[in-house]
């Protein structure tokens, strides 16, 4: 039996490379479902390929294009957000696999976890966002949630069969991203084009910016938190930059268990898809640890990236605090992509905006959506 797939954001970094795994284990696995953002020509290409029984396009203006471009396959083509939250509850799906960037991923994560579907988690957002709300639906609906993020994959690979152990800590390996060595003086004028430049993973934009600020780290740490049932203060983010450690988990014993292997995403995407197995790949790089005479750590700066200490503060406060923090993110990544914001504009503004949006102590879903649409004018009106 075919393990059936949907993918979420299929033509972004992380769902290209889960239909490289899956093109390598097509005996395990069909594509049901591709969505994709707005890349029209590459979710045609990758529905010609893989036939998968329907499509959706969130960018209703490109509905027409890739209807006429499928016309002659059997694939059902649909448009717009509201189609993507639907299309998860499609019966037959196996696993979802949530690849979509930023705070378009919640809804439809929370209408799978609903209609009871395994998720593939790849969209850190949706856990930093609303983690306590996922956290009681997963419960509720008793779906098992995989993590895609190499670090969390790392500490659930720990994890495994030691389920009656108490975790004394985790220790979150961040690679510092490609501003990790700058002065505080250099950092005020980078730019977009300088963070792209990521020296171990290959991701898509948004996320290298949020790795070159360490907001990607604060990000994974609430993503831990709600993951793992940690308390923040079982949480250190220790900077290693040759990123061939992913993790560790510190049990009461004193052991320390890692997980290690070549910074490759394809890795971590097909624990997700085969869990609890390993499937034997030829395409995934090995290790020859030889090669890596170095493997180093320091303490990560929170005063030349203060994004991290505001990710702590957020997590400390709880309730809607980090939906703030990450709409506030969205609001000035995407301004600092396009030139018109800089390094340290962005924390400023994301500074400005946990202090400014009113605090919810206790949030439903209707909060956390007026929480982000308050956050993001208020963002964009520092610019
Ligand atoms: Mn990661």
């Amino acid at each position: 039996m075919k393990k059936k797939i949907a993918i979420l954001g299929s033509t972004g970094s992380i769902g290209t490379q889960t239909l490289d795994v899956i093109s390598e284990h097509n005996d395990n696995f069909e594509v049901l479902i591709l969505t994709a953002n707005n890349n029209a020509d590459l979710l045609i290409r990758q529905a010609l390929k893989f036939k998968p029984d329907s499509v959706v396009i969130a960018n209703e203006e490109k509905y027409q294009y890739v209807k006429d471009a499928l016309k002659d396959e059997d694939i059902k083509v649909f448009a717009g957000q509201d189609a993507i939250a639907q299309i998860v509850e499609t019966a037959d799906i196996d696993l979802v696999v949530a690849a979509m960037v930023g705070y378009s991923g919640l809804r439809p994560v929370i209408n799978a976890i609903k209609a009871g579907k395994n998720i593939a988690l790849a969209n850190k957002e949706t856990l930093v966002v609303a983690g306590e709300l996922i956290k009681n639906l997963i419960q509720d609906h008793k779906v098992a949630i995989l993590p895609v993020d190499s670090e969390h994959s790392a500490i659930f690979q720990c994890l495994v069969g030691e389920f009656h152990n108490p975790v004394d800590k985790i220790m979150l390996t961040a690679s510092g991203g490609p501003f990790r060595l700058l002065s505080k003086d250099d950092l005020y004028s980078v730019t977009a084009a300088q963070a792209l430049k990521h020296p171990n993973w290959d991701m898509g934009a948004k996320i290298t910016i949020d790795s070159a600020t360490l907001m990607n780290k604060g990000f994974e740490m609430i993503e831990a938190k709600w993951l793992f049932d940690l308390n923040i203060d079982q949480i250190d983010v220790v900077v290693h930059p040759q990123s061939i450690i992913h993790s560790m988990v510190q049990f009461k014993d004193g052991a320390v268990k890692a997980q290690l292997g070549m910074p490759d995403m394809k890795v971590p995407i097909a624990y997700a898809l085969s869990y609890p197995y390993r499937m034997a790949s030829n395409i995934n790089p090995k290790m020859q640890l030889g090669d890596y005479a170095n493997l180093t750590f320091e303490k990560p700066d929170m005063e030349r990236f203060p994004n991290l200490a505001l990710s702590f503060e957020a997590i400390g406060r709880g309730g809607n605090a980090p939906c703030i923090l990450n709409a506030a993110n969205e609001v000035v990544v995407d301004a600092f992509l396009k030139d018109k914001c800089s390094f340290y504009q962005m924390s400023d503004i994301i500074a400005e905006a946990l202090a400014h949006i009113g605090f919810i102590s206790e949030p439903g879903y209707e909060d956390y959506v007026n929480t982000d649409k308050l956050t993001r004018l208020f963002a964009q009106s520092k610019l």
